[in-house]
């Protein structure tokens, strides 16, 4: 604009020094070189800017589905049998947000997702059946729905499943994160299941409970790999009970590291929150885009002017920085994981209402 009006300001000199400024952005162009203040507007951004929509997948529909996949592809031959929750607004980009991947395994019983190792992290959280376990670093966890399980970048696992009912859990990888940063790797292993080295349960046994082996040291991520829903449920309950109740949140309780106190994994951390009955949430939002599970109960969350509606192991997503507020007409259980531990080690995270 300052340009043109330092021209004579006729029609005819305007359009001689657009037509410049294009012919000189077709030869920058061609010397891979392009004008910056033609995108500023949209590179700089004022706010957060995202693809993602907020949405749920309802649990009816997401069973029968990976329950009819069992008969089309074996956990052995698909190596993973997991359906990709893909956000609606990023259809074959394999993600729920723009950093996170979701979806839903299923081990039938009797079968072996065979042992491999990548840079991704991985988090479970059980939806259905009893008694598979995964495998991580040559431990058993054994699971039961609410259950949360991690595997950290780098750690060998493979899952199977000894019981008789097909185990459903929900997956949240950050390989969308790791494949911006083009670093990812990847092995299989010759031997399908690994060699147990230590007792099942070991890791949660030993760091678990506010007592920690000599000679622990700390790590990036955390030691215990499963976080069973029978130990975190009566905390939060007791945090409800006790009034102790965040007017956003509810009463949350965030899954830690128990020897550095920080979040479980360097790239995702995750929250179990107790909605009492008739909980009316106030606003807020945060840069991190959040998937829920809705554990227990039954109710809404209204977010960026679309009301979705959640009950039993339904699972929701809240893109980065869209306003949400929940409302909970009976006592409920809501899940979250999102990618803040990454954003904080940036320092690029933020929280508002
Ligand atoms: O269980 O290791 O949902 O490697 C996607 C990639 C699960 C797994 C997924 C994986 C896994």
């Amino acid at each position: 604009m300052a340009v043109a009006a330092t021209q004579t300001g006729t029609p005819s000199s305007k359009h001689n020094i657009e037509a410049m400024r294009d012919a000189f952005y077709a030869r920058i162009a061609q010397k891979d070189m392009a004008p910056l203040w033609k995108v500023m507007k949209s590179v700089v951004t004022k706010e957060p800017v995202t693809r993602c929509q907020p949405h749920v997948w309802h649990y009816a529909d997401v069973k029968s589905l990976v329950m009819e996949s069992g008969g089309l592809i074996t956990a052995e031959e698909a190596e993973r049998r997991v359906l990709i929750l893909e956000n609606p607004a990023l259809h074959g980009e394999s993600r729920i947000t723009n950093t996170l991947f979701a979806g839903v395994q299923m081990i039938m019983p009797g079968e072996v997702a065979p042992a491999h190792r990548h840079v991704s992290s991985a988090i479970r959280f059980v939806l259905d059946g009893e008694g598979a376990y995964t495998a991580v670093e040559g431990e058993k966890a054994f699971m039961a729905p609410g259950d949360f399980v991690i595997t950290a970048n780098w750690a060998p696992h493979d899952h199977g499943n000894p019981s008789d009912k097909p185990m459903l859990w929900l997956d949240v990888l950050d390989f969308p994160a790791v494949n911006f940063y083009e670093a990812s790797f990847a092995e299989h292993f010759e031997d399908a299941t690994q060699a147990t080295r230590r007792k099942d349960g070991d890791s949660l046994a030993f760091y678990g409970s506010g007592v920690l082996p000599d000679g622990t040291h700390a790590m990036n991520r955390s030691p215990v790999i499963n976080y069973t829903y029978a130990r975190t449920r009566p905390i939060v309950e007791r945090l409800m009970q006790s009034g102790d109740i965040d007017r956003r949140h509810g009463a949350r309780v965030r899954y830690a590291n128990p020897v550095t106190g920080g979040p479980v994994l360097p790239t995702m951390s995750a929250c179990l929150a107790m909605l009492p009955k008739g909980f009316r949430g106030e606003p807020y939002r945060s840069t991190d885009g959040t998937i829920f599970v809705c554990v227990e109960g039954r109710g809404t969350t209204a977010v960026d002017g679309k009301v979705l509606e959640w009950g039993p192991n339904d699972v929701f997503v809240v893109p980065p920085w869209k306003r949400y507020s929940h409302n909970a007409p009976e006592q409920s259980v809501l899940f979250s994981i999102s990618d803040r531990p990454a954003q904080e080690a940036l320092g690029i995270w933020r929280e508002g209402n």
